[in-house]
């Protein structure tokens, strides 16, 4: 009780907390029953200054060494270091531990596909013909009157260096646009395989190896790359195999989706194979009827953070929130069961989840938590595991003790757009082509094209950033492509439905309500943000809009980011000529060298650069100057002052 009166001190009103409504009713309830979330854990640790800064180092133990931020320069480190050494070597940590979150997700995914291309694995099937003709051809795979498995098999093998490849080019490099690719080989930072990469860069950050900061900056790019272009990539590829392309679909998003009168399961996490199989023991006649048998009206399936996302654009599953959102959701004590296997599952969710009595599961064998139940997903047999959570959550659901308060929100919006998608949509619907959104950029009805992606966090009021900036770049002609828990903060403000346009400007509006789609457009799970690089690189490749990804009027931004993955994304699209710009905290120490180099010099070789901005209107703006540079860059500024104007254009559109 005393801890409880201490807590309430420090308390940030849950309104302050985030924007998220149903999320805030369930920081009040949490706070009523005295149970401790994310929130209050945050405003009872205040960010370390130093480490906010990088101006630490633990490599070694002659230090730690603290060097000053007010005075970067004015001291190094025992062995010498020097702060710019310092900062690049946490960077590249941060981009290693990244890219290994991705590269080995999708290493998993490719070895599922392996298993079922050579026949080992009954379990999943190759889904998709046309996608993976579609791999085949972009990694120069035979493809006529072979079998599909044989395709399958060469596909896999070819992928496998991805992750295994000592020297020479990654295979991914065939999708890479060639003006890009030649600013990666002219700097050196085409990648092999992921696994060499990362321990590459695991060796050069050892005390007493890289301290030189533009090295060190050339191998996170390198790495960087690695995991955008390849883990990820892959994961995304070969899942559109085996699962499917996403195609829109409705679905509905926010804490609302649980009902009280059924058993709720909700998967948490990144893989998306824990969760397909999930749902097919969750629509069992067997499981259903057993559910029935316990005084439930059936099963509710329904996912959170990324593979909820990858699920919802798939199959039109219904997600609960975003990685804020996370612990709020067991506080309605209406979650029956949460089965989580990797990546942005907090540890504190063991403790809400034994206030409120649901059953949490661990399922992967990379993460476990101390005092949770684990129950190990195994693709050679996946209905152990996920029946096994069903029955649970059905015997919890018999039990259910306690009040259950479900916040009614919930909105519906449109979700699973993908880089083929976007082509048949604009292009027409029998051959995907991006000449119609080229045009319409070049004729400056879309002035241009911005990927906001990444996290919430504590740090900052959920949900905030990513609203006000989205509505900030489709005001101003934007179009926006989203993925992860950015994508769930708009689909909650309502936002992913066409009828948004009405709050786009006038050229984006009229290309939305033609083409009747959304201004802003879902891809899906962070992985998929490999979906913004290949929609850039058709883009580039359809003419008219310069010749590689760096001439592109586009930009990117990551709001409310809080993970190393999240590092090693923004750092693959600015090596690969994008620019990002990143809010909430940055973790570099301003007006050095290194600072210097991630923010103006990258530009200057070629490739994208770092921005920073806490407020959103501002960071929108920095990412509107920066379409408008490359659209001056690229001759079509002009096209966009007349087409404000230009009546006669519009009716044309109208007509066509
Ligand atoms: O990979 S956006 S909080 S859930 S890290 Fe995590 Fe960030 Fe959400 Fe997905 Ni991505
Ligand atoms: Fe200090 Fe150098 Fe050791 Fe880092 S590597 S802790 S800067 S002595």
């Amino acid at each position: 009780m005393g801890e409880t009166k201490e807590l309430k001190k420090k308390l940030t009103p849950a309104r302050d907390c985030t924007t998220c409504e149903a999320t805030a009713q369930m920081i009040d309830k949490a706070r009523r029953d005295g149970v401790e979330l994310v929130f209050d854990r945050a405003a009872s640790m205040k960010p370390c200054p130093i480490g906010a800064d990088s101006a630490c180092c633990k490599h070694c133990s002659m230090g730690p060494c603290r060097l000053n931020a007010k005075d970067p320069y004015g001291k190094v480190g025992v062995c010498g270091a020097t702060i710019d050494t310092i900062q690049a070597r946490n960077f590249a940590r941060m981009v290693a531990s990244g890219a290994a979150a991705h590269t080995d997700h999708g290493m998993s995914i490719l070895h599922l596909f392996g298993e079922v291309v050579k026949g080992h694995n009954k379990d999943y099937q190759i889904k998709d013909i046309q996608k993976l003709l579609q791999v085949a051809e972009t990694l120069e795979i035979e493809t006529d009157g072979r079998e599909y498995n044989d395709i399958g098999l060469d596909i896999y093998e070819e992928l496998m260096k991805t992750y295994t490849l000592v020297e020479g080019e990654f295979p991914f490099a065939k999708a890479v646009p060639e003006k890009t690719l030649e600013t990666w080989r002219k700097q050196g930072i085409v990648p092999r395989g992921a696994m060499r990469e990362i321990m590459e860069i695991m060796h050069r950050t050892h005390m007493g190896v890289d301290q030189d900061y533009e090295n060190i900056v050339n191998q996170c790019s390198r790495t960087a790359l690695s995991d955008g272009w390849g883990g990820s990539m892959v994961a995304t590829e070969i899942s559109d195999i085996m699962f499917g392309t996403p195609r829109p679909v409705m679905a509905e998003v926010n804490m609302g989706v649980l009902k009280e009168d059924h058993v709720n399961i909700i998967v948490h996490g990144h893989e998306p194979n824990l969760f397909e199989s999930i749902m097919v023991s969750t629509s069992d006649a067997t499981m259903v009827e057993a559910a029935k048998a316990a005084g439930a009206k059936g099963i509710n399936l329904v996912g959170m953070c990324c593979s909820g996302a990858e699920m919802m654009s798939r199959h039109g599953v219904p997600h609960a929130g975003n990685f804020m959102s996370t612990e709020a959701v067991l506080v309605t004590g209406a979650v029956d069961a949460m089965a989580v296997d990797v990546q942005c599952i907090k540890q504190g969710l063991g403790k809400v989840a034994d206030c409120y009595g649901t059953e949490l599961f661990t399922t992967n064998p990379r993460c476990h938590i101390e005092g949770v139940k684990h129950i190990e997903f195994d693709e050679d047999n996946p209905m152990a595991c996920t029946d096994e959570v069903v029955i649970k959550a059905i015997s919890r659901f018999k039990s259910r003790k306690g009040d259950i308060q479900i916040p009614k929100n919930k909105n519906i919006g449109i979700h699973g757009f993908s880089k083929e998608y976007i082509g048949y949509m604009l292009g027409g619907t029998f051959r995907e082509s991006y000449v119609p959104l080229n045009e319409n950029i070049i004729n400056g009805r879309i002035r241009g094209v911005a990927g906001v992606v990444g996290c919430t966090q504590p740090r900052t009021k959920q949900d905030y950033m990513h609203v006000e900036l989205v509505k900030e770049l489709i005001k101003n002609d934007v179009l926006v492509l989203q993925t992860g828990c950015s994508q769930i903060a708009l689909a909650k403000a309502g936002l992913l439905i066409p009828e948004a346009a009405h709050l786009a400007g006038d050229g984006l509006a009229e290309v939305c309500e033609t083409v009747g789609m959304p201004p802003i457009l879902g891809l899906g799970s962070c992985v998929d943000n490999s979906r913004i690089l290949t929609a850039a690189s058709e883009m580039v490749r359809t003419g008219g809009l310069g010749h590689s990804i760096a001439d592109l009027p586009a930009a990117g931004a990551a709001p409310e980011w809080m993970s190393e993955k999240a590092i090693s994304i923004g750092h693959y699209f600015v090596a690969s000529g994008v620019y990002t710009v990143f809010g909430t905290t940055f973790p570099i120490t301003e007006g050095t060298k290194f600072h210097k180099h991630l923010f103006e010099e990258l530009e200057e070789m070629g490739m994208g650069k770092w921005g920073f901005s806490n407020d959103p209107i501002e960071m929108a703006h920095m990412m509107i100057a920066h379409i408008d540079k490359k659209r001056k860059q690229l001759g079509i500024d002009k096209a966009r002052e007349r087409v404000l104007m230009d009546m006669a254009d519009r009716q044309k559109l109208d007509v066509a």
